[in-house]
């Protein structure tokens, strides 16, 4: 992130350096994106992943609206949450690629990136898992007097989850600094939001617990972005959370067994047109704020930036099998005594 970012004041399309900011991320974040869904496709990686596709603007708005020391904690559809942040391309892709240069030594895979040096808490497997931790973290701000805020990302269905409602009642009797940005992509895993909640909206259960609840277009890099400025600020003075919805909608399936069988070809269709990317790099066109030139080059960057990723993390040691209960508090305390704790051999 530039220098000239670091306050985060509210920009818009028409600012030349925060518009080129946000279109490299959200492109890098979809060639990313990309790159990990053929490398799957062609059996180089394996387990499971949740894509964004689509949702790229959400993840961007808000983490462009955070100071560089700010805190994130992120989902098991991560990578443009972890990339907004500042992520290095190539141990997140090593990290995918299950080798020893990935941000995790290659143990967690797609959904247990953290990154801590640029305030990424982590990743989750666990649906509303990062909420408590998100909660956790922004008390520990406040009690440091620290000044950072924490931006807390999760799905519309982690809000019908229990750790959800506790950790949004903390947060909201405690005034602590955290935004909690729920990306409403309609539907968890396959249940519609329509079916799962009593409610139309997300933002509207914020009143239960006291906070401000805003929804904004999450394909709208620059809506999201302003709503998120005003709430990161909210928190950083002493104002208490908001809960921050931004509608948007998930192009691939929930994971990689997902047939898509709940929701109809023309549906995705309709959401495909609703392009984040393309909506942003047509404003900032017609405005004149980037030329046709640089809106290219941002394109080509990001295209060469993943490429370069795979290309080192394919060439990276793989992840040692030898060396996976190293690190491993648990481990060493249940192997029996004579047993090699940090490999679990016999000695
Ligand atoms: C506590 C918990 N319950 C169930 C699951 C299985 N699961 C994984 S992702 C998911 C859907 C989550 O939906 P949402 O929170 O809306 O996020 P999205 O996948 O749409 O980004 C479910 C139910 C889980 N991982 N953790």
């Amino acid at each position: 992130m530039s220098d000239v970012l670091d306050a985060a004041p509210a920009r818009s399309a028409a600012h030349p350096e925060w518009a080129r900011s946000a279109l490299s991320t959200m492109w890098t974040i979809r060639r990313f994106e990309e790159a990990v869904d053929d490398l799957f496709g062609r059996g180089l990686m394996h387990g499971t992943m949740h894509l964004s596709i689509g949702q790229e603007a959400s993840a961007t708005g808000v983490c462009l609206a955070l100071r560089p020391d700010d805190l994130i904690a992120s989902t098991h559809r991560g990578h443009g949450h972890c990339i907004a942040k500042g992520a290095d391309l190539e141990p997140m892709m090593a990290e995918l690629l299950a080798k020893d240069t990935g941000y995790c030594r290659g143990r967690g895979g797609s959904m247990h990136i953290a990154d801590v040096a640029r305030g990424n808490l982590g990743a989750n497997g666990i649906v509303g898992g990062g909420v408590p931790i998100a909660v956790g973290a922004a008390l520990a701000q406040r009690q440091l007097g620290t000044g950072r805020v924490v931006a807390c990302f999760f799905g519309d269905g982690a809000t019908n989850e229990g750790a959800f409602h506790e950790a949004a009642n903390l947060a909201a009797i405690w005034d602590l600094p955290v935004v909690l940005v729920c990306e409403n992509n309609k539907y968890g895993m396959s249940f519609s939001t329509e079916r799962s909640m009593k409610v139309a909206t997300v933002a509207e259960r914020a009143a239960a617990y006291g906070m401000p609840g805003v929804r904004v277009d999450g394909n709208d890099v620059e809506a999201v972005h302003a709503a998120a400025v005003e709430a990161v600020g909210r928190a950083r003075d002493g104002g208490g959370p908001t809960l921050l919805e931004a509608v948007t909608y998930r192009w691939k399936g929930h994971s990689k067994s997902d047939k898509n069988l709940y929701r109809t070809r023309e549906e995705i269709e309709e959401w495909r047109r609703d392009d984040p990317i393309a909506a942003f790099e047509a404003e900032v066109l017609g405005l004149g704020t980037l030329t046709p030139a640089e809106v290219e080059g941002a394109r080509d960057a990001a295209r060469d930036a993943v490429r370069e990723a795979v290309r080192a993390a394919m060439a990276a040691p793989d992840a040692d099998p030898q060396a996976l209960l190293a690190d491993v508090a648990a481990a060493v305390f249940s192997h029996p005594v004579g047993s090699d704790a940090a490999t679990g051999a016999a000695r």
